[in-house]
């Protein structure tokens, strides 16, 4: 079964603990749940993982790259977290990985403070999807799996 590599960065394993009225009550145990079942439904297996360290992130980005080249993967959800709006080494990696990468973000992030209105990610993304809570992620799973069905 074609893989989706969901990437999840710094302070996202705090999910549901604050905050909950810009990131909702979920955790990111939950997100999991809704990325496996969305998975079950597209024909695809979800392995989501979550770091609070930039090369860690970088590191996976890097497997993913190499899992596409060999056909195992079909591409990568990525909430960056702030790395989003700080990171050059995150945008230069999914540059040169070669596989094609959905930034999420659960908030909408142009509503925000202007820190977070800048992306070092959305100019190297296959997509983007912002503001719509988790449900993000199901659709970020969505648009690669079509993505792949058409060949693309
Ligand atoms: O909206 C998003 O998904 C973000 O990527 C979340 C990041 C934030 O830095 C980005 O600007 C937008 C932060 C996630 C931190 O989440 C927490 C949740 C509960 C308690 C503390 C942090």
């Amino acid at each position: 079964m074609p893989t989706i590599l969901v990437l999840n960065g710094p302070n996202l394993n705090l999910l549901g603990t604050r905050e909950p009225a810009v990131y909702g009550a979920h955790t990111l145990d939950d997100v999991r749940a809704l990325c496996e079942a969305t998975g079950r439904t597209l024909g695809v297996a979800v392995d989501l993982r979550q770091s609070n360290h930039e090369g860690v992130l970088i590191d996976w980005i890097h497997e993913a790259g190499a899992a596409f080249r060999a056909g195992t993967l079909i591409g990568v959800v990525l909430n960056a977290g702030a790395y989003t709006h700080t990171s050059i080494a995150l945008h230069d990696a999914v540059k040169g990985a070669g596989v094609p990468v959905v930034e999420v973000h659960i908030s909408n992030v142009h509503a925000r403070e202007p820190f977070r209105q800048h992306s070092w990610l959305s100019p190297v993304a296959a997509g983007i999807v912002v503001g719509f809570g988790i449900d993000g992620y199901a659709l970020a799973l969505q648009g690669l799996a079509r993505r792949a069905a058409a060949g693309s």
